[in-house]
């Protein structure tokens, strides 16, 4: 497979300012008629040819200028249309092309979903429409108009403003046709066209932008589902009104439409004035979906909203600039839901997040910059690295210009390149120009993969009242890129006096260092480097890389005792809940090494305790409390052990701290328990989640007490919950836990809620997760079970996504039966839906961290699927990178 090159790009020598489609739509034969007019740009000589992106299509018909041309005057193959000698002068070009959507089980491109007539382009997909330029820097105004049946088909939607609409006078075999016609007066990539068609329910509201301008809201899901979209509803105003509130950005259309669709390969499309969503991020009612659903709903709606400005007025020149997009968009959602709820939990959830997501890719065989310079499939390059190490680089600007510089950075940037395709290097100069920094050395954020690594050595000099901080950087290699510079790292610390008070300084020296009251930034720029705060008047610990200022991997010389120090004291809530994640990860490595973890040691009772005065601090925030009781995860503890994994002792000695945990604190956590109580009517907002969330933490572990007092309560709370939140999380517990009385609750759970396929997607997760080892089997028998589909992705992402993702110890069975299961479904699924089956692969990326045996096995796997013939591109490309 050809590989695509940053270096490469040329602009397009032909211009395509407008275009016109016409879709007769049909399930197995749409007509797409695509009237281009087309411009050479200026350029000396001889005209280049055109040469336009098209796959999978029937050509009807090529007309130029009105006229049919004939064969010898184009060229097809089965990527391209290609007109040699195209006139000098502007021209229009009108192609015609047959498409089949019913077959379409690609999900891209023009496809069927329950009836349904829908699109998904990104990146690549028009081409799968019609022929045309494929690719973002190509801005056109599109007119299209819609025809379809009435009857199956009352609604015709597309982007923009709808011009008019009516009924066909004639008949087309023998039924009722109508017509939408709509034009949107922003030039736009073909990646951000949509179009929809069907008959589904519509819910109305609308919006008054800051300046007055009233916009209709409709949302439409499947009929049935009406009842489910008020959050959704209420997430978008909220959006609307942030956007204009914090960066000034305002809605610049009459209407804003979402579309939900029960087959959608992503969580969401931001096309422009419709987005089209995967409906498990629209619908939600406090019986069918989580707290974690609402939240997910929330930030995803603001999300794709977010995306008009940031990816729509100013879109990405080449799809290497992708993060320019998606970096800035998902740093802008993750501030809209910090601002909605706690920031200091929504930042640890985002850096629990990323490190368990975009830290291993960096760290394995898939690591790619933030902005990759090279692609084989650019549907492989949608990862936690382009998305969430992308906002954390829009995050650290923030924090290296400061709140102002950064604000008119953006605007300026916003002033400069509206209704641009731009680039990493145009996103940058708009901060420099407008804070007079230097982002030279910033920039290699963008270019350079890998996590690089900061040492801190902190001494105290009494004499003289100062605390030297040494710091010293590197970066691991990563593929391609054997050696990297030193990287402009910016740490906010604070200090932390042995009382547990703040402690000030007044002067730094040895680096740049900014100074916000008791905070500081240290800018680090060199391999090694020494920052020196003077007039600190009593021996102080470091609180470093508070708010995880820099997506980096930090090492100190703070011993436990400390950490431990800080995990109590610190003024920063961030820091204490980072010291809990250090001290806890510590002690499960150590457990998962011991012969005897259930042995518990005057180390393990110290963090016990202290663990326990933060969750029953009632002081702090619950949803705080919570966090610090959601100890570490199987695979962080496999990420930070690095080599030679174990998974089942790494699990063992997780369940086994977890059980001591329960066991200590047992008395405390049921009064807490009980205390948690819901009263009042379910709010999926931050106090009522952060409620729910601590207490059913709390349950999971007094379901582990060997009393069985917990597992009574969680049949109970099963029983009596009049929410999906606490219903779900009482089965999983019972579930995961491998006890009995989960077995009749999972055949009444199914019972209950067995028409609804995203709370049947919880159902099958739920199975799916268990760490028992006969997980495999009931994974192999869900595989037949009515409720699922291999065609649809949230099934399989329920099903299999979950058992590769968040399963450890049965996705790295011993004898490698996990990774057959998943690599048998990545060929069966590849041929249908490459995109979903290479999603899957990537739950291999760390194979070589694991023990010898396991590596032969998943090795095994990874070499049966690479020699698989025909593969897709997709496919190969991921397996490719695993296995060198
Ligand atoms: N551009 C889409 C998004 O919002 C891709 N799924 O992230
Ligand atoms: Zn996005």
């Amino acid at each position: 497979y050809s590989i695509i090159r940053l270096e490469d790009y040329r602009p397009t020598p032909y211009a395509i300012p407008r275009l016109a489609m016409t879709f007769e739509l049909h399930p197995e034969k749409t007509c797409v008629r695509n009237e281009m007019h087309i411009e050479p740009k200026e350029s000396a000589g001889e005209k280049p040819a055109l040469i336009l992106n098209g796959e999978g299509l029937k050509l009807l018909s090529v007309e130029l200028n009105g006229s049919l041309l004939l064969s010898d005057d184009y060229h097809v193959d089965d990527k391209h249309l290609t007109i040699p000698h195209p006139p000098e002068q502007a021209f229009t070009l009108t192609i015609t092309t047959e498409i089949n959507p019913t077959a379409n089980t690609r999900l891209e491109g023009l496809y069927r979903t329950s009836n349904t007539y829908c699109t998904q382009c990104e990146a690549e997909g028009f081409r799968r429409i019609t022929y045309f330029y494929d690719r973002p820097d190509c801005l056109s105004v599109y007119d299209v108009r819609l025809e379809a049946p009435v009857t199956g088909n009352p609604h015709l939607l597309s982007n923009g403003n709808l011009i008019d609409s009516g009924a066909l006078t004639e008949k087309r075999d023998g039924s009722d046709w109508h017509f939408a016609q709509w034009h949107d007066p922003h030039p736009k990539p073909a990646y951000l066209f949509a179009c929809v068609a069907g008959d589904l329910a519509r819910i109305e509201d609308s919006f008054t932008t800051s300046s007055g301008r009233e916009v209709n809201l409709h949302i439409y899901v499947e009929h049935g589902k009406e009842d489910r979209v008020s959050y959704a509803m209420d997430a978008l105003k909220r959006s609307m009104r942030w956007d204009e509130e914090v960066y000034g950005r305002e809605y610049d259309l009459d209407l804003f439409q979402i579309v939900a669709v029960s087959d959608f390969n992503m969580g969401a499309m931001e096309n422009k004035g419709l987005n089209i969503f995967n409906d498990k991020y629209v619908l939600a009612k406090p019986d069918t979906a989580t707290d974690t659903d609402y939240a997910l709903i929330e930030a995803i709606i603001a999300h794709e909203y977010f995306h008009n400005w940031t990816g729509n007025r100013i879109t990405c020149r080449d799809w290497f600039q992708l993060c320019l997009k998606e970096g800035l968009t998902v740093f802008r959602d993750q501030e809209f839901s910090s601002d909605m709820r706690s920031r200091a939990v929504k930042r640890i959830e985002d850096t629990r997040q990323l490190r368990s997501r975009q830290f291993p890719e960096d760290g394995g065989p898939l690591a790619h910059p933030v902005r990759p310079e090279s692609y084989s499939e650019i549907n492989n390059f949608y990862t936690a690295t382009v998305y969430e190490k992308g906002a954390e680089l829009c995050r650290m600007i923030k924090a290296i210009l400061g709140r102002d510089a950064f604000s008119n950075g953006l605007d300026l940037y916003f002033e400069r390149h509206d209704g641009e395709a731009a680039t990493i290097e145009d996103f940058l100069k708009a901060f420099e120009d407008a804070s007079g920094k230097d982002l030279s050395q910033f920039s290699l954020w963008y270019s350079q993969a890998g996590t690089p690594d900061v040492a801190v050595t902190s001494t105290y000099n009494a004499k003289h009242k100062e605390l030297t901080l040494a710091v010293e950087q590197s970066c691991p290699a990563t593929p391609g890129q054997p050696t990297k510079r030193a990287m402009h790292i910016p740490v906010r610390f604070g200090l932390i006096g042995k009382n547990g008070q703040e402690v000030s300084f007044t002067n730094t020296r040895g680096g740049d260092i900014d100074l916000h009251g008791m905070e500081g930034i240290l800018h680090i720029r060199e391999r090694k480097q020494s920052f020196v705060l003077e007039g600190v008047e009593s021996p102080a610990l470091p609180s470093l890389l508070r708010g995880f200022s820099a997506p980096v991997r930090l090492r100190s010389n703070l011993t436990d005792d400390d950490i431990l120090h800080l995990m109590q004291h610190d003024s920063d809530s961030f820091n204490r809940w980072e010291a809990s994640q250090y001290l806890l990860i510590r002690t499960l490595i150590r457990k998962s090494e011991q012969d005897n973890p259930i042995e518990v040691n005057q180390r393990d009772m110290t963090l016990i305790e202290a663990l326990g005065k933060v969750i029953f601090d009632p002081q702090l925030d619950m949803a705080f409390r919570a966090e610090i009781l959601a100890i570490p995860s199987e695979t962080d503890i496999a990420r930070e052990i690095g080599r030679n994994v174990d998974p089942d002792a790494i699990h063992h000695g997780r369940e086994t701290f977890r059980q001591s945990l329960a066991e200590r604190l047992q008395t405390q956590l049921r009064k807490l328990y009980h205390s948690l109580q819901q009263h009042g009517p379910y709010q999926p907002d931050a106090e009522g989640s952060g409620r729910r969330a601590l207490r059913n933490r709390v349950l999971d572990l007094l379901v582990m007490l060997p009393d069985k007092s917990g597992i009574e309560l969680a049949q109970i709370q099963f029983n009596t919950a009049t929410n999906m939140t606490d219903r779900f999380a009482a089965l999983a517990s019972l579930t995961h836990h491998g006890k009995d009385a989960a077995k009749p609750l999972l055949t009444s759970f199914y019972e209950q809620f067995k028409d609804d396929a995203l709370v049947i997607d919880k159902w099958l997760s739920l199975q799916a997760t268990s760490p028992k080892s006969d997980c495999l089997a009931t994974v192999q028998s869900l595989l037949d079970h009515p409720s699922f589909s291999l065609n649809n992705p949230n099934r399989t992402r329920a099903l299999i996504g979950a058992f590769a993702m968040s399963n450890a110890c049965q996705f790295n069975r011993a004898d490698g039966k996990g990774y057959r299961l998943v690599a048998d479904i990545i060929l069966e699924l590849d041929d249908k839906n490459p995109q979903t089956a290479a999603r899957l692969l990537n739950n291999f990326r760390s194979w070589r961290v694991l023990e010898e045996g396991r590596q032969a096995k998943a090795r095994t796997e990874l070499e049966r699927i690479a020699t698989a013939n025909p593969l897709s591109k997709d496919v190969a490309d991921i397996v490719n990178r695993c296995l060198h």
